[in-house]
Parts: structure tokens; C-alpha cells; sequence
């Protein structure tokens, strides 16, 4: 167990570096055993998933190995749906301790449930990610993720007391007061969504609290950021708006939470999957067909030791990409990319399909131009155009007062933008640089990017776009 914050090398160290860093061969033997396991805890419970190993012709874990794994039946949303609300357990249900869930795709709830060892193991993955970030025993966690039925909130505050160290929980919104806790308590590490580290970064910044020139002067380390996909473009934006090294964090609601996933402050260059509890694997979205590492695809995952709603390869939509090998950080653990997006929030525009994440790596590249943007899609006239509306960079939202170098008109700025997203994505969209402030900023939840305009007669989604 983490004893201190950091080794004799200065390195974060591990929460529990006997799974983390287990040599190949111990790491799929435990697997295999607790496959063989979760396969008999599905079938004795019933249900779905009972049904459907059945019909693959399963009836016992026992001889099962992870080769099979690949020829075992599937998961997704839908079967949380048509279960809702406690089809899918797999204890009685007076042993649920907790429910947590996210409003989903088209609104529709689904809520996952949580017996108090599930609740213990979901703990220990966030201190893991916490230590990785390099918190230990005493380190000020200002946890700004949103609290409630909302898995960011609670994981990491969970997570963080597991740790020992101090957790601000802060939630989400009322950033006037997060600004005057992060003055006053001076904290190392923050957590919340990427696009409210970015709001956050500009109230420091207005409050004079970023930078060399801040009266208080940097204190934060590292943030552990994730709930949305954000790109190495706005890793850079985040980092230099608020001086610390910005980490990934991934996990899902259905799988555990936060947690699933954890990038290491030492690389810094993906993020480890904890696959002692949560087997990975990645599919071809079309074909359900596993793919090679290195192939980005569909995540999917199988909780190998939750209790209360256990998933057999449960398909996230999310595209990633996996990647064996060795870390500094000592790690074994597998790597994941960046999700770049998810299968189906993929964008199609005049029959050429295009994720918002790639359309945000050409803005963000340009230094001129500031983290807060919005894709309109404007279906106004029967027609499919994609508007991408972004803000010049100011001291505020740059973090420096070089605030991307010489001045150029916005004119300049939309034809270079609109020239580079022809370029690299074959893509037509028109470009509308708009005064700071006006995109529409995310207090609480998650970033909504992409805003439909449907209708002539309404208002732009965002202010100042020509009607
Ligand atoms: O977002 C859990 C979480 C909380 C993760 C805090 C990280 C930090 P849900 O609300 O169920 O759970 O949403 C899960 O969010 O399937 C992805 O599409 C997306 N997502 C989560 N983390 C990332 C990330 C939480 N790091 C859905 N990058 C997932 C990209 C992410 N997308």
C-alpha cells in the first residue's frame, strides 16, 4: 500500500503495485481464474446474460480460458435498458448499496448498482488513478467533478479518501467559490472534465491566479480529467492555462466509473487499463470481430470481479485503440489511446463522416484560436453544413500575455482554419470566429460540442452567427 507521495526517484508511486506492475504470465492466470468465476456467478444468477451463454453453448466456467473469450456472447446498452431497473443483478437486491448511472444517449437513464464490495473496488481503481497522478497520503484533491448519480463526483472523492489524502469536493458549478477555494487551500491535484478545467483555468486567470505573475503563484501539479473526449491539442491548451501536467482518466458508469483506465504522470502517453478487474478488448464496430492492438475500435469490456451488475463484454461504443509494451512508470498494466470519439456520435456531413475530436485537433492547432468552440450543424435548408464557431485567444484564455502572437483579423483566422479542415479531413466547413465569451460555456456535466440549428426562425445555438 502507498506509504508516501512520492519514492527516492522522485516517481509517483503505486497504490498497489503488486497488481499493477504483476509480470504477463501471473496477470492471465489470475484473469483466467476469475473469468472462470464471473461465467459461473452469470449462469447461477440468470437472466440475460445466462440465457445468452446458454445458447453459446456454455453451462460451466470451468474449463474456460481467455482464447474463448473472444467466442462468448456480448453486452451493450440496450441490455441495461430492457433490464431497468434491477434486471441485471446478480445479488438480491437489499445487498445494493448505492446506485449511480449517467442520463445517457437520448435521455434514456440507466443505472448501475453497487454492493459495498463493489464500492470498495471501484475505490482502490480511483486511488490507483489518483497515485498514478502522483497523490498520496495528504495531498489536496480539489474535486470539481459534479456529485450524484453522476460516477465522477463520488468515484474520485471515494478514491481519494482511500488514498489518505485531502478531498475538497467541490462539485461542479459556482466557479466564483472554486476560485476562492483554490486560493485559499492551494491544492496539487484537480479532477473534473477537461472543458471545466478550461473554465476554471479562465476564472484563475481573471482572478489573477495563474501563472508566474499570480499573487499566490502555481500550485496545482497534475489534473485528472476525463467523462468527455478531449484531444492532445487540448491536453496542450489545458497545461499551459493552468501549469500542471493534465492526465487522462477513463471509465464508464456501466463497467465501474471512473477508474477503468488511468494515464501515469511519469508518461503521460496513454492510459493503463486496470485488467486485473476489467478485461479489455477491442472490436470492430461493424463486425463485432476482435481486432489486433494498435487497430482502433470499439471497447469492450468484461468486469471480472464486481458484484452486484457483473458485464459480460460489454460493448461501450467508445473507439480507442490498445497498445502492449513497457512504461517507465513500471507499470504492466496495457495501455488504451485517447477515446477519439464514440461510434456513433460520428459526424456525417455531405456523405463524408468526420468525429468532432478530429475537427478540434485542426482548431486547437492553431494557437490563434481559443479551447472554447461549438460545431453547429445547420440544418436550416434541408442541407447538412457544418459551422465550426470558435474565439480568438486572450491572456485569459491562454494563460499566457503573449496570447498567440501577432495580431491577425478574424477574416484571416476563418480562412486559414476553413483551408486546414479542407485539407486534413476533406471536409468543408465554414469557419465563424466569434468575440471572447460568446461560445456558451459547461458549468456543470458534461461539454455539449455539438449543437443542431433546425430551425430558420430561431435564434443561432450560438450568439452571433450570421442568420
Ligand atoms: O463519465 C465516468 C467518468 C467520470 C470517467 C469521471 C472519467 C472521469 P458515464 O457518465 O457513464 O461515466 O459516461 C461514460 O463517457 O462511455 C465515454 O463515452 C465518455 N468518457 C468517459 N471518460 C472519457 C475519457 C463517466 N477519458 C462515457 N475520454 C464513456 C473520452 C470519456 N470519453
Amino acid at each position: 500500500m502507498l506509504a508516501m507521495r512520492f519514492d527516492n526517484d522522485s516517481l509517483p508511486v503505486m497504490f498497489e503495485p503488486d497488481a499493477e506492475a504483476m509480470p504477463a504470465e501471473q496477470l492471465s492466470a489470475l484473469q483466467t481464474r476469475r473469468l472462470r468465476a464471473l461465467i459461473d456467478q452469470l449462469l447461477a444468477a440468470g437472466g440475460v446474460q445466462a440465457d445468452r451463454l446458454a445458447d453459446a453453448g456454455v453451462t460451466s466456467g470451468a474449463e474456460l480460458s481467455l482464447d474463448d473469450l473472444a467466442g462468448l456472447p456480448t453486452t451493450d446498452k440496450r441490455d441495461l435498458w430492457d433490464n431497468y431497473p434491477f434486471g441485471m443483478l446478480t445479488v438480491p437486491r437489499e445487498r445494493v448499496v448505492a446506485v449511480h448511472g449517467s442520463s445517457g444517449t437520448g435521455g434514456r437513464p440507466t443505472l448501475v448498482a453497487y454492493t459495498k464490495g463493489d464500492l470498495a473496488l471501484w475505490s482502490r481503481m480511483c486511488a490507483r488513478a489518483l497515485a498514478a497522478a502522483g497523490a498520496g497520503p495528504g495531498t489536496i484533491i480539489h474535486n470539481a467533478y459534479g456529485y450524484g448519480l453522476f460516477t465522477g463526483g463520488l468515484g474520485i472523492h471515494q478514491g481519494a479518501i482511500e488514498l489518505g489524502a485531502t478531498v475538497v469536493p467541490a462539485s461542479g458549478g459556482m466557479t466564483a467559490r472554486q476560485v476562492r477555494l483554490i486560493a485559499d487551500l492551494r491544492p496539487q491535484i484537480l479532477t473534473c472534465t477537461p472543458s471545466y478545467a478550461i473554465r476554471l483555468g479562465e476564472a484563475l486567470a481573471e482572478a489573477g491566479l495563474t501563472g508566474e505573475n499570480g499573487p499566490s503563484g502555481p500550485s496545482f501539479t497534475a489534473g485528472v480529467f476525463g467523462a468527455e473526449p478531449w484531444t492532445q491539442e487540448m491536453r496542450a491548451r489545458i497545461e499551459e492555462l493552468l501549469g500542471l501536467r493534465a492526465l487522462d482518466i477513463y471509465g464508464l458508469s456501466e463497467v465501474i466509473g471512473p477508474g477503468v483506465a488511468s494515464e501515469c504522470f511519469v508518461a503521460a502517453d496513454g492510459l493503463h487499463v486496470n485488467e486485473d478487474h476489467f478485461l479489455v478488448e477491442v472490436l470492430d464496430p461493424s463486425t463485432g470481430q476482435r481486432l489486433p492492438d494498435g487497430t482502433p475500435g470499439e471497447l469492450t469490456f468484461t468486469t471480472l470481479t464486481k458484484e452486484a451488475m457483473p458485464l459480460l463484454r460489454y460493448r461501450t461504443g467508445d473507439i480507442a485503440a490498445l497498445r502492449t509494451g513497457s512504461c517507465p512508470c513500471g507499470r504492466t498494466l496495457v495501455k488504451m489511446s485517447k477515446v477519439t470519439g464514440r461510434k456513433d456520435d460520428m459526424l456525417v456531413i455531405r456523405g463524408v463522416n468526420v468525429y468532432p475530436s478530429e475537427i478540434e485537433r485542426v482548431l486547437l492547432g492553431e494557437p490563434a484560436i481559443a479551447p472554447d468552440y461549438a460545431l453547429v450543424i445547420d440544418e436550416r435548408n434541408g442541407g447538412l453544413d457544418l459551422i465550426a464557431v470558435c474565439e480568438r485567444v486572450t491572456e485569459r484564455t491562454s494563460g499566457s500575455s503573449s496570447a498567440g502572437g501577432a495580431i491577425r483579423s478574424e477574416d484571416d483566422l476563418s480562412e486559414t482554419l476553413e483551408h486546414r479542415l479542407r485539407e486534413t479531413l476533406g471536409l468543408r466547413v465554414e469557419v465563424a470566429v466569434v468575440p471572447p465569451s460568446t461560445v456558451p460555456r459547461t458549468e456543470v456535466g458534461k461539454a455539449v460540442r455539438v449543437l443542431r440549428w433546425t430551425d430558420s426562425h430561431s435564434d443561432p445555438p450560438v450568439p452571433g452567427l450570421p442568420a
